[in-house]
């Protein structure tokens, strides 16, 4: 389904990635003692040491908690560091913070590398052009605007003005556009808005012409679709029910019994349509998508977030008083073998991408009056090594195809009826973040990006024979020459010999003699692909800091479809960890740095990864940013949606996975590094106060137990520090602010922990 969560979750990403760049203290001894006193700070924890550089705070624990888990003790001393709202939850953050921000103040890195930042940030970011109606439409930043404005225009020539602009929605920035949808005639426009980084949604409405501010108001929304009937009486959306307490974001209670409604335009929302609602199966959300020719509802109903759905459908045609209750639904497809996005249909002919039988995803045909399984037939088999990342069907049934090959994007084009390969369009080495043009579209315009270069977006006319793409917008970064960096892609083996790929960025002509800092990604989960990207951030640390940055396409991702992912999941989740310390080894026994001078990062799923990595290797980095983690790998599923992670982590309430997850969360695997001189490394973690994706307490948990396991031991210098951000969220709509003081602060951190210092 064109408009399924994952496609919205990257979409978020790739919307984050476009419209800003994502977005030791070995020996650092005294230089922190002398402004620690001035830092609110509870007695020390236990013994006092002379040798202990930081004094965290103490934090209580509750020795009486203790849960049990097949028969199992497993103590949970801060478990009341799950209440957000009590006194003693809030002392913690805040005696948090007022250790965490003085020491990063005291990081000259940090207000040159915030300058800089905002210096290299301030370049116009577009994003494609898309047509509703008669008009166009495209978002546009000046450079360092807090959230992105939508522009129209009558035609591309005509001068482009503001339709809408996320940045009067509040005075800081904090409040951002999430999803949206026109009506088929483009008359009308649907909007998400969040507050704070939350992922609740509140939708509002306009009239197009004239951007014209509806009274329509629709609250409770999360996870949504945005779909409307092509008559543009109405659209469908999800909510939740109403629950004990305040839903603004900072509640913990868990995400269930999604529902799928029916709004008409110009009605209050207690009037709107129930259309499909699960009460046995309390897990499952669903998306409605209307197809392309307005006549059916496709129903795409998951359960976790597997790329599998089962996929339900109601043909409008046959409901005579149109939308009033529950709706029909044919259960074309009743079971979670597999996934089923809708390309696109002619006529009862319909299009899907799918994985069934088929890892890295194929385009089949069903036809609904014909729906027997036999009868399927495929239109473009799956590749022998490339992964199909989207297909999407424009005018004169042109099927545009992107694949994933050794991680960099590869686009063609194929005939929609017989699934002949027609062109392959020239591309760099890099990604496609977007792509515009329907079926009712005579061109189309894609974006690509790379390391080294911000954005290109590319134009072509399909009315035009022979086809030819031409660079319809190109962003340079003025003070910022590519030709003076160099991107490299090698493959490493892990240690069961697994080939794993892996972009290394550095400057030319550097020595390969292990001097160099290091900054190493990952993510590895949920079959997510890291695919090559432009920061401004982690350029900044290659240029000033003489960093190389190194991004490991580790197991668990989708860099090689279903196989690559399964391969890091569940009972294999281990592999994802080995990946990435292999990474961490190839690094250094090429040269390219040292255990030193080595920091790793990760956010959310790849804060888990920092998490466990650290515990598993504290020998091989020097310095750890998790950012939004995944800590607490026993109670994740009882929080917000975090139900829907058991399909890549599995569940502790089940024996076999409890054994699994007690082997490598982060929060149960701390112990004290052995071997001669071997510490933690520095760890700073941050998350938001409006987190409800990864809920804040995984890291307030994960850094009470830290400091009170490792933060008191004598052979521990290094710092172990949480940032907790009021107004944030997990990382979607972040005004630009807030991503430019993020950045400085990791990398003050880092540069302060590895000793670094600033080259002009
Ligand atoms: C999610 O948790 C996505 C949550 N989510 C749905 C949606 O389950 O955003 C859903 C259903 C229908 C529409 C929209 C949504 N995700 C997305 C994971 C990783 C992801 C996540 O955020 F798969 F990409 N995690 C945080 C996983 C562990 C840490």
């Amino acid at each position: 389904m064109k408009s399924f969560w994952r496609f919205l979750c990257c979409r978020l990403l790739l919307r984050s990635q476009i419209l800003r760049s994502v977005n030791s203290l070995r020996s650092h001894g005294g230089r922190s003692s002398g402004h620690l006193d001035k830092f609110y700070c509870t007695r020390v924890n236990g013994p006092l040491s002379t040798n202990m550089p930081f004094q965290y705070p103490n934090a209580y624990r509750d020795e009486a908690v203790v849960d049990h888990y097949h028969g199992q003790p497993i103590p949970d001393p801060y478990s009341w560091l799950e209440d957000p709202d009590s006194e003693k939850t809030q002392a913690f953050v805040n005696a948090q913070n007022q250790l965490t921000l003085p020491f990063l103040d005291d990081c000259p890195v940090r207000q040159t590398f915030k300058e800089r930042m905002t210096e290299l940030y301030d370049y116009p970011k577009y994003s494609c052009p898309f047509k509703r109606g008669n008009r166009y439409f495209h978002f546009y930043n000046t450079g360092l605007q807090n959230q992105s404005v939508l522009y129209v225009q009558e035609n591309l020539e005509a001068e482009p003005t503001v339709f809408l602009d996320p940045n009067t929605f509040s005075d800081d920035g904090t409040v951002a556009l999430r999803g949206y949808a026109f009506s088929e005639d483009g008359e009308y426009l649907a909007y998400g808005t969040s507050a704070s980084g939350s992922d609740w949604v509140e939708m509002r409405f306009l009239r197009v012409e004239g951007a014209e501010p509806l009274e329509d108001r629709l609250e409770r929304v999360k996870f949504t679709c945005m779909s409307w009937t092509h008559d543009g009486k109405g659209l469908f959306y999800n909510v939740y029910p109403d629950q004990e307490g305040k839903s603004d974001g900072t509640e913990t209670s868990t995400n269930l019994n999604q529902k799928l409604y029916y709004h008409v335009l110009g009605t209050p929302q207690s009037q709107d349509v129930l259309c499909a609602e699960f009460p046995d199966e309390p897990k499952w959300m669903s998306g409605a998508e209307v197809s392309d020719d307005g006549r059916y509802v496709l129903l795409s109903i998951r359960e976790g977030c597997d790329p599998v759905n089962r996929l339900w459908y109601c043909d409008l045609n046959t409901l005579p008083d149109g939308i009033t209750g529950l709706l029909p639904w044919v259960k074309l497809i009743d079971n979670f073998d597999a996934e089923y996005e809708y390309v696109t249909n002619e006529s009862t002919l319909f299009t899907f991408k799918t994985n069934l039988e088929a890892p890295r995803y194929r385009l089949i045909n069903v036809d609904f009056a014909q729906p027997d399984q036999n009868l399927w037939r495929e239109l473009i088999p799956e590749h022998h090594k490339d992964v199909i990342v989207f297909a999407v069907c424009t005018f004169s049934s042109c099927l545009f195809v992107c694949y994933l090959h050794d991680v960099k994007n590869v686009l063609k084009m194929y005939k929609l009826e017989t699934g002949e390969e027609l062109k392959t369009f020239p591309l760099d080495v890099g990604s496609i973040v977007g792509f515009t043009g329907r079926k009712k579209d005579s061109e189309i315009f894609y974006y690509f990006t790379s390391f080294l270069s911000p954005a290109i977006i590319y134009h072509c006319d399909l009315t035009k024979s022979p086809l030819q793409p031409h660079v319809f917008r190109e962003v340079t970064v003025k003070g910022f020459n590519p030709a003076d960096y160099q991107t490299t892609q090698v493959f490493y083996p892990s240690t069961d010999g697994t080939q794993i790929p892996m972009f290394i960025v550095h400057k030319r002509g550097i020595d390969l003699d292990g001097s160099h800092p290091a900054f190493l990604y990952g993510y590895g989960g949920f079959n997510i692909s890291i695919t090559p990207s432009y920061s401004v951030s982690r350029l900044i640390f290659v240029r000033h800091l003489g960093g190389v940055l190194a991004v490991a396409n580790i197991r668990g991702g989708g860099e090689y479809g279903e196989t690559w992912h399964k391969a890091g999941m569940l009972g294999n989740k281990q592999n994802c960890f080995t990946d990435f310390q292999c990474a961490a080894e190839y690094l250094i026994k090429e040269g390219y740095s040292s255990p030193e001078k080595l920091t790793i990062n990760g956010g959310s799923n790849g804060g888990l990864l920092v998490g466990a990595c650290v515990n598993q290797r504290p020998d091989l980095f020097s310095c750890a940013v998790a950012q939004v983690g995944v800590m607490d790998m026993l109670k994740f599923h009882k929080f917000t949606i975090g139900h829907a992670w058991t399909t890549d982590f599995g569940c502790a309430e089940i024996k076999e996975q409890f054994d699994w997850l007690i082997k490598y969360s982060p929060l149960h695997n701390i112990k004290i590094p052995e071997g001669d001189g071997v510490q933690y490394p520095a760890v700073l973690l941050l998350t938001g106060d409006h987190d409800d994706r990864v809920v804040p307490l995984h890291s307030l948990k994960y850094i009470a137990t830290l400091q009170h396991m490792i933060g008191r031991w004598p052979g521990q210098s290094n710092p172990l520090f949480i940032h907790v951000d009021t107004k944030s969220g997990h990382g979607a709509g972040k005004p630009t602010s807030k991503v430019i003081q993020e950045v400085a602060d990791m990398y003050a951190f880092i540069a302060r922990c590895l000793d670094l210092s600033w080259v002009n």
